[in-house]
C-alpha cells in the first residue's frame, strides 16, 4: 500500500513498436526510461533495481531463447524422448516448512516431466500470493496423495536431506532428486540408482526453467510465472549471495514468457506478501527486500539514498530485531556505496510508521524532514501517520534536500565509521529449509542482548 500500481512507475504498459508479439519484459522497462525511473511528482530519480537491471541486460539473450521456443507449450518435440522415464507419473514434492521454490519447483517439474505436484506442508503467505497471482491451483498435500496410492514414485525437489522430508515418504519410493542444496550428513541414501539433478544455482526453480528450455519446451504462462516468483524469492530479487548468471538469465526468460511488464512491481508485491510472516525473514531480507535507491543532485547534497520499507501488522516483532537491523543497514549502505539509508516500518493496520536511523547524518535529515519523536538511543523516529514512501517519505526528503540541506559537519561518527572488511559476509544458513541469508563475521554487532531487550521494551510505541 505504500506504493500502489496506479502511481508506481509510469509508462510500463507502453505499446511496443518493434515486436508486438513479445511479452517484452525488458522492452517495457526500457520504454519506461533510461537508467532510472522518475518517481512520483517530485521529479526525483529512483535508480533501477538489481532485478530491473538484470532483465534489461539479458534482453537479447532472453528474447532469442523465447522466440526459438514453439509457440504452443503442448508441442512435444522429439527430444522429449530423452526425458527420464523414471520420473514419468512421479509425485514431485518439496521440503517441510515449505516455501515458494519448493512449491513452484514441484508444479514446474510435474508439468515438465509429467506427474503430480504435492505440498510437504501448508503454503506460506508468499506462496499463496504467487499461486493466486498466476491462477494456479493449490497442489494437494503429499499425505493425501499417498493415502490414495501408498507406493507412488516420489521425486524430491528443493531438498535431499531426510530431516527435511515429509515423514509420510519412505526412502525406497524416492526415484529422483532435483535440488540446489549442499549434500550434507542427512542426504538421502538409496538402494537403487535414482535420477539426480543437483546444480549450485540460486533456486531449484531455475533448474526446472532451464530444463524446459534445453528440451525446447515453453512452460505455460502460469507455470513460468510461478518459477519466476520462486527465483525472485530464493535469490531475494537476484541480490542474494547464491545468485548465479543462470538465475539472472532464467528471470529474464520467464518474465518474457509470463508477460511481466513491471518486474519490480511484481517483486514488491511479492515481498509484501512475504512480510506477512515477518518472523521468517532475516535481517538481510528486511533491509533489502523492498529497498529503492534515490539519486540527488542539489546545492547542499549530491548522492544516493536507499529507502527500504517493511509493511507489518505487528511492529513489535520487527522492533525486537532493531538491534540487528541497524548494523545490517550500515553494512548495506557500505556495500552499495550509498550516502544514507533509511528503513521505514509501516504498520498497515494502525496506518502509522516509524523510521530506523542508522547514523547521525540520517538522524539530522530525518529531523529536518519529519521532526518526529526520537527514541532507542537516537535510532528510532516516530513518523506518525505517514505511510507512503512514494507520497509521504520521499517527497518530504526531496524538498528538504532541494531546499539546501547539508550534511552536518563534525558529527560524532556512528557505526558507519567502519571499514568494508569489518562488515562480514552474507551466508546461507545450511540448516534452514528457507535458506535464509544472514551476515556472518561482522564487527558491527550492536548492543549486548540484555541491553537490547531493555531498549526494545522502551521503544514499543503504542
Ligand atoms: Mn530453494
Amino acid at each position: 500500500m505504500t506504493d500502489n500500481k496506479s502511481c508506481e512507475e509510469p509508462a510500463t504498459k507502453k505499446i511496443r513498436k518493434e515486436s508486438p508479439s513479445k511479452a517484452g519484459a525488458a522492452h517495457a522497462l526500457n520504454d519506461a526510461n533510461g537508467d532510472g525511473v522518475t518517481y512520483g511528482e517530485t521529479g526525483v530519480v529512483r535508480k533501477r533495481t538489481e532485478v530491473e537491471n538484470q532483465v534489461i541486460s539479458h534482453e537479447k539473450e532472453a528474447e532469442n531463447i523465447v522466440e526459438a521456443l514453439p509457440k504452443d507449450e503442448k508441442v512435444i518435440p522429439k527430444v522429449e524422448l530423452f526425458l527420464p522415464e523414471i520420473l514419468k507419473n512421479a509425485v514431485f514434492v518439496g521440503h517441510l516448512v515449505t516455501d515458494l521454490d519448493s512449491v513452484a519447483g514441484a508444479i514446474g517439474a510435474a508439468a515438465l516431466y509429467g506427474g503430480t505436484p504435492a505440498l510437504a506442508s501448508e503454503v506460506n503467505s508468499e506462496t499463496a500470493f504467487a499461486l493466486e497471482y498466476w491462477g494456479i491451483e493449490n497442489p494437494k498435500r503429499i499425505e493425501e496423495i499417498l493415502k490414495e496410492n501408498e507406493s507412488a514414485d516420489i521425486c524430491l525437489v528443493d531438498h535431499q536431506q531426510t530431516s527435511q522430508m515429509n515423514p509420510s515418504i519412505k526412502a525406497d519410493q524416492v526415484v529422483g532428486v532435483i535440488d540446489h542444496h549442499a549434500l550434507q550428513s542427512k542426504t538421502l541414501v538409496t538402494d537403487k540408482p535414482i535420477y539426480i539433478d543437483i546444480r549450485p544455482w540460486g533456486s531449484m526453480s531455475s533448474i526446472i526453467a532451464h530444463t524446459f528450455l534445453t528440451h525446447g519446451r515453453r512452460p505455460a504462462k502460469g507455470i513460468a510465472g510461478m518459477l519466476l516468483c520462486a527465483i525472485l524469492s530464493d535469490t531475494l530479487n537476484l541480490q542474494g549471495p547464491t545468485t548465479t548468471e543462470w538465475d539472472r538469465l532464467m528471470v529474464a526468460v520467464l518474465a518474457e514468457i509470463a508477460g511481466v511488464d513491471d518486474i519490480q512491481l511484481l517483486a514488491s508485491q511479492q515481498f509484501k506478501a512475504k512480510s506477512k510472516e515477518l518472523a521468517t525473514l532475516s535481517t538481510h531480507a528486511l533491509v533489502n527486500g523492498d529497498q529503492k535507491t534515490f539519486s540527488f543532485d542539489a546545492s547542499g547534497f549530491t548522492g544516493e539514498i536507499g529507502f527500504a520499507v517493511v509493511e507489518t501488522t505487528d511492529d513489535d516483532v520487527i522492533l525486537q530485531k532493531a538491534g540487528k537491523l541497524i548494523p545490517e543497514m550500515v553494512a548495506c549502505k557500505k556495500e552499495k556505496g550509498l550516502d544514507m539509508i533509511f528503513l521505514a516500518i509501516v504498520n498497515i493496520v494502525k496506518l502509522k510508521s516509524c523510521l530506523l536511523l542508522c547514523g547521525p547524518t540520517e538522524k539530522d535529515l530525518a529531523i529536518q524532514a519529519f521532526g518526529g519523536e526520537i527514541s532507542r538511543h537516537d535510532t528510532l523516529m516516530d513518523l506518525g501517520n505517514r505511510v507512503s514512501r512514494k507520497k509521504e517519505f520521499i517527497p518530504v526528503i526531496t524538498r528538504i534536500i532541494n531546499n539546501g540541506w547539508k550534511r552536518p559537519k563534525n558529527l560524532k561518527r556512528g557505526l558507519s565509521d567502519i571499514g568494508l572488511q569489518d562488515l562480514g559476509h552474507l551466508e546461507v544458513d545450511p540448516n534452514d529449509p528457507y535458506g535464509s541469508i544472514e551476515r556472518v563475521g561482522s564487527t558491527l554487532e550492536e548492543d549486548k542482548d540484555e541491553e537490547k531487550k531493555e531498549d526494545d521494551e522502551m521503544l514499543i510505541v503504542g
